[in-house]
């Protein structure tokens, strides 16, 4: 017996009719739309699909030549998804791009609902300061800005420090907009004062000591840095302690150091290394995914397509498709979803298939 969830009933001339009448008072026939309101598995719209940093970069940087960072507020060129062009969005939830921030230049202090992480491809010197503190960017740092804290960033190029620094911006912009909930001001004063000298954060929060009676006043991790030296040595020694996981390699996510929950509310990030000559099995989870390359060069193969990446690439993993990676080199990968959110309405689901 099938119903309209197994799709639609025949359209006779009178039920059209019938529907016709509907709309006109703002109604519609819900047996119509039932088969694509409730799917029996994830229809994902965005699709798999690679970015070279090749061809990124080289854009990136004739955008230096044609607008400079004031005026762009963000430069920045937005990663959209194919399968849903012009929207802005890299998956349903996530927006992100890479952003080019040349020496001598800064971007102007602004807050908004959205919070945001850079992930950083190519600094010497460039910082980014958030509520007050400034953090120096390495590449390979994962640095957060909190929902509605005040941020900017800049690339001193003095001395030796002449090069262009690059990150990838991921923010959880379409799910602020979907609420209908999205603030944005400029500092006042232009440019925020810096009230807290380099390395506070860390020290205070990230040194696994907390000050003996912070108590923590928000739902994102009170630590703005998660350099790369310190993840990246860590994965090395989970490397050797084992065990390797048949999908993962050796997966690390990171934390909010108060609560040992995600870094930030809507979104989970995650850091992975795969040895030399990995071949992963598949594995898939309701979170569209984010990968971005830190290290290495392999393949990864995304329900019937395959892509292979090198360093600083950036790929995307919908919803429910089974994803496997295969390396040439030790490679290392970045990751972020919006999977804290999804395990938050309870309904977030992995399966490694078993084909
Ligand atoms: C933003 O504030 C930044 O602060 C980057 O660097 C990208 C994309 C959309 C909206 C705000 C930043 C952004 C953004």
């Amino acid at each position: 017996m099938t119903s309209a969830l197994d799709g639609k009933p025949v359209p006779s001339a009178t039920r059209q009719e019938f529907y016709r009448r509907l709309r006109e008072k703002n109604a519609a026939p819900l047996w119509e739309v039932l088969a694509n309101l409730v799917t029996p598995q994830p229809k994902p719209r965005c699709v798999p699909a690679l970015w070279k940093y090749e061809d990124m970069r080289a854009l990136l940087m004739e955008s230096g030549g044609l607008i400079t960072a004031q005026e762009a507020e963000r430069r920045v060129l937005i990663l959209e998804n194919p399968g849903i062009p012009g929207m802005s969005q890299i998956t349903q939830s996530l927006y992100a791009g890479l952003q080019l921030v040349l020496p001598g230049e800064s971007a102007p202090t602004h807050r908004h609902t959205a919070s945001a992480l850079r992930f950083i491809l190519e600094s010497d010197a460039g910082f980014t300061a958030v509520d007050g503190e400034k953090t120096t960017m390495r590449p390979g740092d994962f640095i957060v800005t909190p929902s509605w804290t005040y941020h900017d960033h800049g690339n001193p190029g003095a001395g030796p420090a002449i090069r262009p620094v690059i990150w990838m911006d991921v923010l959880d912009l379409p799910i602020i907009n979907m609420l209908d909930a999205s603030f944005s001001d400029h500092h006042p004063q232009g440019t925020q004062p810096l009230t807290r000298p380099d390395g506070d954060a860390q020290a205070r929060y990230g040194a696994n000591l907390f000050p003996v009676d912070y108590e923590p006043s928000r739902n994102t991790t009170p630590v703005f840095s998660y350099p790369y030296a310190r993840s990246r040595e860590a994965l090395d020694r989970v490397q050797r302690g084992g065990p390797l996981h048949p999908c993962h390699g050796f997966k690390m996510r990171y934390v909010n150091p108060a609560t040992g929950g995600s870094p930030m509310p809507a979104i989970g990030t995650f850091l992975q290394l795969l040895p030399k000559g990995f071949a992963g099995s598949a594995h898939r989870s309701t979170d569209s995914t984010i990968f971005c390359v830190v290290e290495g060069s392999g393949r990864t193969r995304i329900g019937d397509t395959t892509f292979p990446w090198t360093q600083h690439d950036i790929f995307i993993a919908p919803s429910w498709m089974p994803v496997s990676h295969s390396s040439d080199s030790e490679a290392v990968l970045f990751s972020a979803s919006d999977r804290p959110l999804q395990q938050m309405l309870g309904f977030w689901r992995e399966e490694a298939p078993t084909s």
